[in-house]
């Protein structure tokens, strides 16, 4: 299948991605200072750009990744500014408080979980509820490799190239009943496998399983990605595996990881940051520069693994991260500051 029209959210050029010789170069010269190794340092907003010059090894990685067969969109690849993440950046710098609320405790306690068999149910309002395994996940739809802007709440930023499709190809299939007006999601519960479910000090005080939701608009868009993949192959299980939500104009904790359950609902659903701390995190989460939360300013991010060796470079944050002409529609007459 050919895709015709250049979506609007599309505004990479491909001479915005590092080829990956230029990042190992780099990685090697971080490695001649010396630097690698060191541990992870607490990564607030306003240490990032520490954490960033001294975490850089993965070589605690284990877990094996399927390379993905995919449609290579150019028309996908690009983006408003800046270059792709480096991959060594994506996978060890991870926020998944089932393992942990340090930076590095998702690449450090993760490899081991288990993410084949699963099963992914789909159900609440819709006609056909599914339950589809490991396998399905990956031959259920075409594979589209998408490279979004993805802003964590805490103030940084990655570019990462996804693999998978959207949301909304699941939701017709299993046709949403005229009762449906939002969508729930739900990670896995298992505190054998998952230290900070057992433990809620190491969880960071959430009350598991972890829960996220959307409204069916928001769901329906075709922007918003279920993600098997990332840099060309399965996803590492820090970052999610087998399947995790992509909601690029939101703030990364919308993003759930994990995902066992689908629910189309009649009602706005609970969710897991919100519950923790309504004033903080609200239920729309949409990435806004003239929202501040609470205890930091919202109106720049450090973008991870660009700028030099002491800082990860600063950039302005865009409202909806940069999406605004595909979604600003959502909220035509909402008041942003109230719903944020
Ligand atoms: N189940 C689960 N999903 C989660 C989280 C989590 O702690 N648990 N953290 C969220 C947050 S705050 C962010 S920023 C992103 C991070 O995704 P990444 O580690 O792949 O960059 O995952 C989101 N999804
Ligand atoms: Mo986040």
């Amino acid at each position: 299948m050919f895709i015709k029209k250049k979506p609007s959210w599309d505004k990479f050029n491909d001479s915005d991605i590092t080829p990956e010789s230029v990042y190992l170069q780099r990685r090697q010269l971080v490695k001649n200072l010396g630097l690698l190794g060191t541990g992870a340092l607490l990564a607030t907003p306003t240490k990032a750009g520490l954490w960033d010059l001294f975490n850089n090894d993965k070589s605690n990685v284990t877990f094996e990744r399927s390379p993905l067969t995919f449609q290579k969109q150019s028309t996908y690849n690009k983006w408003i500014y800046g270059k792709q993440t480096p991959e060594v950046k994506a996978i060890s710098h991870n926020n998944f408080y089932e393992f942990g609320t340090s930076k590095t405790d998702p690449i450090e306690q993760a490899q081991s979980l288990t993410v084949d068999p699963w099963q992914l149910r789909i159900e609440g309002e819709v006609q056909r509820p599914m339950i589809l395994d490991y396998d399905a996940l990956f031959r259920l739809f075409p594979l589209q490799e998408r490279i979004y802007n993805f802003r964590c709440v805490e103030a940084w930023s990655m570019v990462l190239p996804w693999i998978g499709f959207s949301l909304a190809e699941i939701l017709k299939k299993a046709e949403v009943t005229s009762k449906a007006t939002h969508v729930a999601f739900e990670t896995l519960y298992d505190p054998e496998q998952m230290p900070g479910q057992k433990n809620r000090f190491v969880g960071g005080g959430i009350n598991y399983p972890y829960v996220e939701g959307l409204t069916l608009a928001e769901a329906m868009t075709d922007l918003t990605f279920l993600a098997v993949g990332l840099y060309g192959k399965t996803l590492p299980p820090q970052n999610g595996a087998p399947i995790r939500l992509v909601v690029p104009w939101k703030y990364g904790f919308k993003s759930i990881k994990s995902i066992v359950k689908i629910r189309v609902t009649d009602s706005q659903p609970f969710t897991s940051w919100n519950r923790l701390a309504p004033s903080e995190y609200g239920f729309y989460a949409n990435v806004n520069p003239d929202v501040d939360h609470p205890r930091w300013s919202q109106a720049t991010e450090r973008r991870i693994g660009q700028g030099g060796l002491f800082s990860a470079k600063r950039i302005k944050t865009l409202p909806f991260n940069g999406y605004g002409d595909n979604v600003g529609a959502l909220y035509k007459g909402l008041d942003l500051k109230v719903n944020f």
